[in-house]
This record gives C-alpha cells, sequence and structure tokens, in this order.
C-alpha cells in the first residue's frame, strides 16, 4: 500500500513526508490518546472535491472534545481550510484524508489537561478497501468472537485512536479465519457494527440498521439514509439480531474508506442468493455517482478543493 504524498500538514505547516515524524515519547503512542477522521476525495468534473467535509470537520471536533480536550485551537472552518490545502498542495483527485489530533507536549499520568492537542493531516491514493474484488463479488464476513464497546468503556462517539484495538482484534481474527470482515455484536448481544463501518439489512424492500447509541454516527450512514428515502426505500433504526442477519434479503456495509459493499456470506450462510442484492446495487449506483459530484440533488455533499 503506498502511502506517500509530497506534504503532510501538521500544525499549520507543510512538512515533507519523510520529515513528518513525531517523537517516540508521545502519549498518543503509548496509550492511543488520539482522535481521528477518515475522509475521501474524488475527482469530478469541477476538480477534486472532499466529500461531506463540514461533517468530518465537526465530527472531528466532536472526538477531540469527548476525548476531553477542554479548548481546541481549530475552527471546523480552519480544520476544513487545512485538508483542502492538504489534497491541492499533494496534486491529489481521489484520496484518503486521516487528519488526527493527537496529545503532544506532555499528558503522561493519563490527565489530558497535562498536554496540548496537536493536529495533523495526511492524504494518500487510497483504493479498494476490503479488496479488489468487494465491490462486483461482495465480501465474506463472520460475527466476531468480540463485543463492541460499551459507551462507558470506549465512548463510541468517537473515532479515538485506542477504540481501535478492538477493531484491530476483530479483523485480524476474521482475516485469520478466512473472511474478509468482522460483525460486532453490542454487549447486549445484538448487532452492532464492523470493524471500520456501519451495516444495514434489507428485508422486504426496508431498510434496517442499528440505532446510533452504541455505534460511530457513521457519515456514510447518513448519505445512505437520504439516498435510500429518495429511492422510496424506509429506514427503520431497530435492534438486529444475529439470525436476523442470516434470513436477511441483503446485507451490506457502509463508510469512507470502505464505501458500500454488498456481503455475500455471513458465519458460512449465504445472503439472498450469495450476490450484491438489487437494493445495494442501487444505492450503490447513486452514491458512486454522488460522491464525483454527477448529481445536482447531493452536490451540496461536495467540497470542491479549487
Ligand atoms: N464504524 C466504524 C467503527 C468506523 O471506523 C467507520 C469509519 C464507520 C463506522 C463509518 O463511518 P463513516 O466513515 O463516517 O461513514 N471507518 C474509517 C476508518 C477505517 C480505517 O481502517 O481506519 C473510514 O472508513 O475511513
Amino acid at each position: 500500500m503506498a502511502m506517500e504524498s509530497k506534504f503532510i500538514w501538521m500544525n499549520g505547516e507543510l512538512v515533507p513526508f519523510e520529515k513528518a515524524t513525531i517523537h517516540f515519547l508521545t502519549p498518543a503512542l503509548h496509550y492511543g490518546a488520539a482522535v481521528f477522521e477518515g475522509i475521501r476525495a474524488y475527482n469530478t468534473a469541477k476538480g477534486p472535491a472532499v466529500f461531506r467535509l463540514t461533517e468530518h470537520a465537526e465530527r472531528l471536533l466532536d472526538s477531540a472534545r469527548i476525548f476531553g480536550f477542554r479548548s481546541l485551537p481549530w475552527t471546523v472552518e480552519q480544520v476544513s481550510a487545512a485538508i483542502k490545502d492538504t489534497v491541492r498542495v499533494n496534486g491529489f483527485g481521489d484520496c484518503y484524508i486521516r487528519p488526527v489530533i493527537y496529545l503532544d507536549g506532555g499528558g503522561w499520568n493519563l490527565n489530558v489537561d497535562g498536554g496540548q492537542p496537536a493536529l495533523a493531516i495526511a492524504a494518500w491514493e487510497w483504493g479498494n478497501y476490503l479488496g479488489e474484488e468487494a465491490l462486483a463479488k461482495g465480501i465474506r464476513a463472520n460475527v466476531s468472537s468480540f463485543t463492541r464497546h460499551h459507551p462507558n468503556v470506549m465512548m463510541t462517539k468517537a473515532k479515538i485512536s485506542g477504540n481501535y484495538a478492538n477493531s484491530y482484534f476483530a479483523k485480524t481474527e476474521s482475516v485469520r479465519l478466512g473472511f474478509d470482515e468482522a460483525i460486532l455484536l453490542d454487549p447486549q448481544g445484538y448487532v452492532a457494527e464492523c470493524t471500520g463501518e456501519n451495516l444495514f439489512v434489507v428485508r422486504s424492500g426496508k431498510l434496517i440498521t442499528p440505532a446510533t447509541a452504541p455505534v460511530l454516527e457513521g457519515i456514510t450512514r447518513s448519505s445512505i439514509f437520504q439516498i435510500a428515502a429518495d429511492l422510496g426505500y424506509p429506514v427503520l433504526e431497530q435492534p438486529i439480531s444475529r439470525d436476523q442477519l442470516y434470513i436477511a434479503d441483503e446485507v451490506f456495509v457502509v463508510g469512507t474508506a470502505a464505501e458500500c459493499i454488498g456481503l455475500s456470506e455471513i458465519d458460512f450462510r449465504a445472503i439472498g442468493d450469495g450476490k450484491t442484492g438489487p437494493v445495494t446495487r442501487a444505492i450503490q449506483k447513486v452514491y458512486h455517482a454522488a460522491i464525483r459530484g454527477k448529481l445536482p440533488k447531493y452536490e451540496a455533499w461536495c467540497a470542491y478543493v479549487g
């Protein structure tokens, strides 16, 4: 995976890629004391555009507040401008953007107030997150032996770096077992989300997805709500049991990195006819056009880099 770029934005400076380093004694490394975003930009007829930039910049700052930072030196507008600058100076069209706010300059003894927040933003060209064949064939998933965080253990509305140890456990186990992705259940035993995606079930022409209390409030999830409504599919937020996955007509997962991918099989049970189903295909089609600014209805989601 080539993650190179010309520059990484670090606290207001554009630092050459090889020089964008952080000291070993940074609490972010030792304790996962950082929050991040995953954002994509796409080539459009009007040049590169960052998809749902404001929502991602807002969630980054919200994550930092949830982590406990009491005052942040950046506004949503400043973060958004820095993200656009990072894409522009690197000359990227389609790319993945990774801003991180991390605890710097102190913050040992496990007290956030002992350090300051620092912000860095990288971008790189990142293709198919769930594999080359994911879009064409769908992916195979297992229900993980690991449980998703209880919100009073690791706060799930924040993309806190340390939260992702849980995703590492589940994904590594899943891939070692021969699957492509893991589905995690919440502490009550209902379906929560995947290691880096929200999940939807399709049954009798309706979309069902877990409510957000135990999971990340995915921005792709919210785009899919809008697209589904516009296509005439009702969306219900309600608990989903493991066996409701097995008898679904279709299951698909959504996220910035993964985009929208059908599940062909869960725990060795074919979903529907084992191919990406018609509702998933219809939603994928609109989503892929929307991210590239091809649909006037959704063009407000595209922030042109200029
Ligand atoms: N749940 C989790 C746990 C999650 O990490 C993501 C994003 C989502 C749901 C979907 O959220 P959204 O991107 O706003 O629709 N996962 C990001 C990180 C993946 C990674 O490997 O790192 C992403 O998709 O960028």
